[in-house]
């Protein structure tokens, strides 16, 4: 596992039941990252960097579910069981929540999008950006690669992330996208 410095954070990105295995919308192997992340919190814990957790928070009119003509099957509803995170995530309780998709006519992928997250962590002081969750076509990608744009310098948990669509080419075009956005994957048992 890398180190963590001062100007550091950590982003756990929708780690929610509907993205485990049994969920609405099911990333494969989805909840083996639960263990691998947990150490990172644990880690940032005992080292006072920030931790920082996003959720997908829909309303059950959401415009990209496919009774709105959208792509998915409804997930992450408010107040479902579907939408808490998974039950063995070790979210301390000073981590901070930030929730999105929450407008009915309007979709965000990125935990920075309509939810504050960029001012959070700058008000942390974060220069540094550790990301893992789900899914890493999706949520993942968007929110390393919004990240990166705002300047900060972001490093993907690769281990604790899965792509939603297992298409080998999908989850390695995700990594290229992020790593021509200038994100730095991290493969460290
Ligand atoms: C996500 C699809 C739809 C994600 C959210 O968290 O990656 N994917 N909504
Ligand atoms: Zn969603």
């Amino acid at each position: 596992m890398e180190r963590f410095e001062a100007g550091d954070a950590l982003l756990i990105v929708d780690m929610q039941n509907d993205f485990c295995p049994g969920g609405a919308l099911a990333v494969p192997r989805g909840d083996e990252v639960v263990a691998v992340l947990n150490r990172w919190i644990e880690k940032a814990r005992h080292e006072s960097i920030p931790v920082f957790a996003s959720r997908d928070w829909h309303p059950a009119n959401h415009v990209s579910f496919k009774d709105r003509g959208g792509p998915w099957p409804p997930h992450c509803v408010q107040h479902t069981p579907g939408a808490e995170f998974h039950s063995g995530l070790t979210l301390p309780g000073e981590a901070q929540v930030v929730s999105k998709g929450i407008d009915p006519d309007k979709d965000s992928y990125s935990a920075f999008g309509g939810t504050g997250l960029a001012e959070l962590l700058g008000d942390a002081g974060t220069r540094r950006l550790w990301i893992g969750g789900l899914a890493q076509d999706y949520c993942v990608k968007a929110s390393a690669m919004d990240a990166a744009q705002l300047g900060i310098e972001v490093h993907l948990i690769a281990e604790g992330t899965f792509p939603v669509n297992i298409r080998p080419e999908d989850g390695d075009k995700a990594l290229q996208e992020m790593r021509d956005a200038g994100v730095i994957v991290e493969r460290v048992a």
